[in-house]
């Protein structure tokens, strides 16, 4: 059976449901879209519904369903990898899951829709929001108005790429198309051109990366200067040949760089029914707010914007709006205060010492676009620290470059933290710790002990220029 044959099953099983359903989606983008195009479809079918968002599916979360009277539940954007866990704590009960991550094996009696089933590459052909659209489409062909989420959810997994959309996304662009919903420009892949002043959506740019620009204010105006492109100009504003300028400046200085010059060109996507002005009539930018509504844990106010609630909208902006002034403000505070005691620079290794100058919310953030700033040579690890509200001390570690780091970095900080009785977790290119701040000074002077000068591999640092 193809995938599209397996979710047109489910979807008849699903419609014989008479009592009240609990929906599960995920934190980010791609989850958020998720639940936006669920609760649309269910509101629609007048099912009753409650939804959950999670950040992670934990056996702590699970077990808190064990206890509710729910007999149906849909999860969204996860449940793939949690198959056993899900079997054992909701024995009984009619489950759904529309995921599209890679799958642990576990036998089930669950409607288990997931392109890896079907041999479909579920981190490029289809999100989880694309699944539960193609679910939804199923259901009512009318819902095919919903197909610019599931492109929102995949744009957020980074599912498109500078060839555009493949597989299966391809064909919900397709529907997208069809209804007039959007339009399809070539231009600057980058986030924030709608809204933002051109010297800032070049300093955020970190995909694409900027040499010498990215993550610097300075670099960013200077370039502008340079060009002759007033700072403060948006993008959608310049002209056909200021256009090409910027682009072709922007090409050249990418030369050398490992990437295609090239790639900072790519699809728009825009939504025909949006203002020109509107910070959500680019699907990039609105992915970039749904986002930081998760990343923030607002997620009410991303799932309220992409359901046209205008106060949801009005918030979620705020919300950015703060998250990126929070941004720039800390980036300016490490600038200035690089070659002070805050910052200590040994071969190999930066340690950020914020304290209370820069959020714990943002600090990881903020390390990993230093991390892409040219700031150091290619692999300097690169350790932040920042005090949290609670008086503990949040521990971030990056590296510097575009590409994988050399080293496990969730095993380096692991090796630290763990000297000192904490835990690290994370990914192998960003990991974190938590600890208490009076351990701060005992956990720098493990970090410097930790690294021994490569003295004859390391790189002279590359200065922006
Ligand atoms: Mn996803």
């Amino acid at each position: 059976m193809s995938f599209l044959e397996s979710i047109k099953e489910a979807t008849v099983k699903f419609s014989e449901i008479k009592t009240p359903i609990h929906v599960i989606s995920h934190l980010d983008t791609d989850g958020l879209t998720a639940a936006a195009i669920m609760v649309k479809t269910l509101t629609k079918l007048n099912k009753t519904f409650s939804l959950s968002i999670v950040r992670q599916m934990t056996k702590q979360f699970l077990n808190e369903l064990k206890n509710e009277s729910y007999e149906n539940y849909i999860f969204l954007d996860l449940g793939s990898e949690n198959l056993k866990d899900i079997d054992e704590v909701l024995k009984n009960r009619k489950i759904f899951i529309l995921d599209h991550h890679l799958i642990h094996e576990h036998e089930n009696n669950f409607y288990h829709l997931n392109p890896y089933l079907h041999n479909l590459d579920g981190s490029k052909e289809v999100s989880g929001a694309g699944v539960t659209y193609l679910f939804s489409k199923a259901l009512d062909h009318q819902n095919k108005d919903l197909a610019y989420l599931a492109l929102m959810g995949a744009i957020g997994d980074k599912q498109e790429a500078k060839e555009g959309f493949q597989g299966l996304n391809k064909e919900i662009l397709k529907d997208s198309l069809d209804l007039n919903k959007i339009e399809i420009k070539t231009g600057l892949r980058m986030f924030d051109s709608q809204t933002k002043p051109l010297y800032q959506v070049l300093q955020f740019s970190t995909d694409p990366y900027l040499p010498g620009i990215t993550g610097s204010e300075n670099s960013s105006i200077g370039f502008l200067e340079e060009i002759g492109i007033e700072k403060n100009r948006k993008l959608i504003h310049l002209s056909e040949e200021e256009l090409k300028k910027l682009t072709s400046s922007i090409i050249i200085k990418r030369m050398g760089s490992e990437d295609d010059p090239k790639d900072i060109l790519g699809n728009i996507y825009l939504l025909k029914d949006q203002d020109e002005s509107s910070p959500i009539k680019d699907l990039k930018e609105f992915s970039t707010l749904l986002n930081s509504c998760g990343r923030l844990n607002k997620p009410s106010l991303g799932i309220g914007t992409c359901l046209n609630d205008e106060k949801s909208f009005e918030l979620a902006i705020d919300l950015l709006t703060n998250y990126k002034t929070e941004l720039i403000n800390s980036l300016n505070w490490f600038y200035q205060n690089k070659n002070s005691s805050s910052v200590k620079e040994i071969p190999g290794l930066t340690i950020i010492n914020a304290e209370g100058n820069i959020r714990d919310t943002v600090i990881g953030n903020v390390t990993s676009i230093i991390g892409r700033s040219n700031a150091y040579p290619p692999d300097t690890i690169l350790i932040s620290l920042a005090h949290t509200l609670e008086g503990d001390t949040k521990i971030s570690i990056r590296a510097s470059g575009n590409k994988a780091p050399l080293i496990n970095l969730r095993e380096k900080l692991n090796k630290i933290t763990q000297k000192l009785g904490y835990e690290s977790g994370g990914h192998s290119f960003a990991a974190g710790s938590l600890m208490p701040q009076e351990k701060e000074q005992e956990f720098i002077n493990l970090a410097l002990e930790s690294i021994k000068a490569p003295t004859e591999s390391f790189i002279t640092p590359t200065k922006p220029n």
